[in-house]
């Protein structure tokens, strides 16, 4: 990381990426419960709640949506794969940096998945991106998921550990890891990241206030923020959530007190 590059997108060290690429990662089956949320613009009008440091979304959201929507800070994800594909885990380059700049992002974020057949390929790729967007002074956010046919298990604290290091030693001024079940074993992953910023995965949706307190942890673990998705964009009222995990995120509030902001407002009829 480059010391200073990641401020651009924290507020006093923190950050949630509001995290929309999965019409390409997911497909449609991601939106079944809320078919309505195929429409980006109701996702782009969500990052522009307070506490959305960011949105991460393919070009061809970005291309079609950012220009009605300045106020966004897009950090775009210039590769991707989508569910169809069974091979051996790779993601394919699918926007340069020097595009993504162009249709203004404010950061880029890039997928690699340590352990894969691939790895080797994904890696050389993601260097070339590295520098690439050193050069717009722009922020690199590092997917780094390990997966693939060697790894066993994706999520045991060593691995998860692992991929967050990755991020410091490839340069990434933010690295989000998947959760590895503890908030001690996310604190080794901080630990293992020295200085790089670690976010956490938010991950398939899960019930409002284990998810909150599952941020807690990992706010208290040290991580800098987020990176979510389906935990906010796949409930009936996201900006409710969003409300909640800004409380916890910068305001290091509890769950259980950042839980009432899910809670229907009785007197204003705002249920
Ligand atoms: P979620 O918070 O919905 O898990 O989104 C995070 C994310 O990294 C997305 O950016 C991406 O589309 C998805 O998870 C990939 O998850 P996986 O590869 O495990 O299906």
């Amino acid at each position: 990381m480059r010391p200073g590059t990641a401020s651009q997108l924290t507020r006093d060290g923190r950050t949630i990426v509001l995290a929309h690429d999965h019409g390409l990662e997911h497909g449609p089956e991601g939106f079944t419960e809320v078919p309505e949320r195929l429409d980006p613009e109701q996702i782009f009008d969500l990052a522009t709640h307070d506490a959305v440091g960011c949105l991460a979304v393919q070009k061809g959201l970005a291309e079609t949506y950012l220009p009605s929507y300045p106020e966004v800070d897009v950090l775009l994800k210039c590769n991707g794969t989508s569910n169809l594909w069974s091979g051996e885990p790779y993601s394919p380059q699918t926007c340069s940096v020097d595009y993504a700049a162009d249709i203004g992002a404010a950061a880029i974020g890039y997928t690699v998945y340590p352990g894969s057949n691939r790895e080797c390929e994904m890696v050389e790729e993601f260097s070339a991106v590295q520098e690439a967007a050193r050069e717009h002074d722009l922020p690199v956010a590092l997917w780094s998921y390990a997966r693939g046919q060697p790894i066993k298990r994706t999520r045991t604290p060593e691995t998860v550990a692992y991929a967050a290091r990755i991020g410091l030693e490839l340069g990434a001024d933010f690295t989000k890891v998947k959760y590895p079940g503890s908030a001690d074993a996310l604190g080794h992953a901080v630990d293992a990241a020295a200085d790089a910023n670690v976010l956490m995965s938010g991950g398939s949706k899960t019930d409002d206030v284990g998810f909150l307190e599952t941020v807690e942890g990992a706010i208290d673990a040290g991580v800098a923020g987020l990176a979510v998705g389906r935990n906010v964009w796949q409930r009936e009222r996201p900006e409710r959530m969003l409300d909640a995990l800004e409380q916890v995120v910068y305001e290091d509030a509890p769950a259980e007190v950042a839980a009432e902001s899910l809670r229907p407002v009785a007197a204003s009829g705002d249920d």
